[in-house]
């Protein structure tokens, strides 16, 4: 038996095929979940629709959320079309371009807003509406990287975001475990999406990865979709407030 059967899943931040994202989802249909997508505007609708054509009984849903009334729109439908939610993938983040290298120290006030705005606290603002719809209990999961802990180089406020997320992680898991709602996020190590695009000197990041993580090789994405598919499902029911790292190790070593 599949261990997601009668599950419904809401998968935000799908952008390409190359999207951690999309490797989720394809773990979460292998299990046999309903799967509901969300895009952020026009620009990704098409490719997002496409992507959602191969998995049989998904839907496609339009939410930017940087957009309040967005979010509770995308409530009102799940609510509507499902009733009832299990699980809530979070696989967003956006910094703007120049904030992602140089110094730190030169952030503006306007491009640490927008980060974390999208970056941390989108999390906070979909779970607020999506909770109440978890009425048989749940699982909601993020995705950070080791950028949150460490100053890495070029990483910068997107690095400061992701603190903010892991820490709204665990403030959410402390409020939301009284209804059976479970919050955690997945650390991954690094991988070439669109996402990684903006941060430069992206190859000699991997390079490092596979020349000291302990498994001496780069994260695949896959990687990533297994274990969340682990964190969406019965198997993990005494796991929340956590990160958990899919980094082939490389966090313990650095
Ligand atoms: O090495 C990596 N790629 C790692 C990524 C290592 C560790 C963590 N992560 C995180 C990212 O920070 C992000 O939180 O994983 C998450 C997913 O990132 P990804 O899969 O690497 O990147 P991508 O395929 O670009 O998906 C992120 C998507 C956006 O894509 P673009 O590139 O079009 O901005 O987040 C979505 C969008 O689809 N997004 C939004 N969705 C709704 N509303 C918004 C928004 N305002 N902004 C961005």
């Amino acid at each position: 038996s599949q261990l997601l059967e009668g599950k419904n899943i809401l998968v935000m931040g799908v952008a390409n095929d190359r999207s951690i994202a999309w490797a989720i989802a394809q773990s979460l249909a292998a299990q046999g979940a309903r799967l509901v997508f969300t895009y952020e505007n026009e620009r990704v609708q098409e490719r997002v629709n496409k992507l959602a054509a191969t998995i049989p009984g998904s839907e496609v849903l339009q939410c930017n959320v940087t957009v309040d009334e967005e979010i509770d729109a995308l409530a009102s439908q799940l609510k509507e079309r499902l009733g009832v939610l299990h699980g809530l993938v979070h696989s967003i983040a956006f910094a703007k371009g120049e904030e992602l290298e140089g110094m730190f120290v030169d952030t503006s006030r306007a491009g640490f807003a927008l980060a974390h705005d999208i970056s941390a606290y989108s999390l906070v603002a979909v779970a607020q509406r999506m909770y109440p719809l978890m009425t048989e209990g749940g699982s909601i999961m993020t995705m950070t990287y080791l950028g949150a802990e460490r100053a890495l180089r070029n990483y910068n406020v997107m690095g400061v975001a992701k603190a903010a997320l892991e820490s709204s992680v665990r403030y959410l898991a402390a409020d939301l475990g009284q209804y059976n709602v479970r919050v955690n996020a997945i650390s991954a190590g690094p991988i070439r999406t669109l996402a990684a695009k903006g941060i430069k000197d992206f190859n000699a990041i991997l390079r490092e990865v596979e020349q000291k993580a302990p498994l001496r090789r780069t994260t695949e994405t896959a990687e990533v979709g297994d274990t969340a598919m682990f964190l969406m499902s019965h198997l993990s029911r005494g796991i929340t407030g956590e990160v958990i790292y899919v980094d082939g190790g490389y966090n313990i070593v650095g």
